[in-house]
């Protein structure tokens, strides 16, 4: 999967049918490197294609746990291993491939339609999302079936 740091606008126009696990890609943030400890910076509408409405964070995840499993309808949201390391099963419904997050600096970012589940977090891990939207549930997507025969 390439990595690319120049953000081009979010979608919002096309039909959410259209979603595909190739237009999930990997971000590279700016690294302003220093002795005293590494700093990374997020800007919503310039390292992202969206404004920031939400961020949330997941954290103390035990071993062997399983996070998401559902799809959004709307919502487009970056991921980032800010501490430690996950995976990510990305599904359009067609197909699905799987991406390691393991960097503070490069994040994964996941538009609407896509199934996603999360798993393999390492100890002490920290899964950072910055969503364009405020939590929502009606826009969850929860049922496997029911998202695969939308998004079909
Ligand atoms: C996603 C993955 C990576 C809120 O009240 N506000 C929020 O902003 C969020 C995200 C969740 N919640 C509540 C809803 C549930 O009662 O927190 C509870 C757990 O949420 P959920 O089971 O959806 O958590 P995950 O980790 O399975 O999924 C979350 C996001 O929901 C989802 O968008 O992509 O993290």
């Amino acid at each position: 999967m390439p990595l690319r740091s120049v953000v081009r606008p979010a979608d919002t126009e096309s039909p959410a049918a259209a979603a595909s696990v190739d237009d999930c890609r990997l971000i590279e943030l700016p690294r302003i490197t220093d002795p005293r400890g590494n700093l990374t910076f997020v800007e919503g509408g310039v390292h992202l294609p969206f404004s920031i409405a939400r961020a949330y964070y997941l954290y103390d995840v035990p071993g062997g746990a399983e996070r998401g499993g559902h799809a959004h309808r709307a919502l487009h949201q970056l991921l980032i291993a800010v501490a430690g390391s996950f995976e990510v099963v990305l599904d359009d419904g067609r197909r699905r491939r799987r991406v390691q997050l393991n960097r503070p600096y490069r994040g994964l970012l996941i538009g609407p339609m896509i199934w996603r589940e999360l798993d393999g977090f390492s100890s002490g891990s920290v899964c950072l999302v910055l969503a364009s939207q405020r939590y929502d549930e009606a826009d969850y997507h929860r049922d496997y079936a029911a998202f695969v025969a939308e998004a079909g």
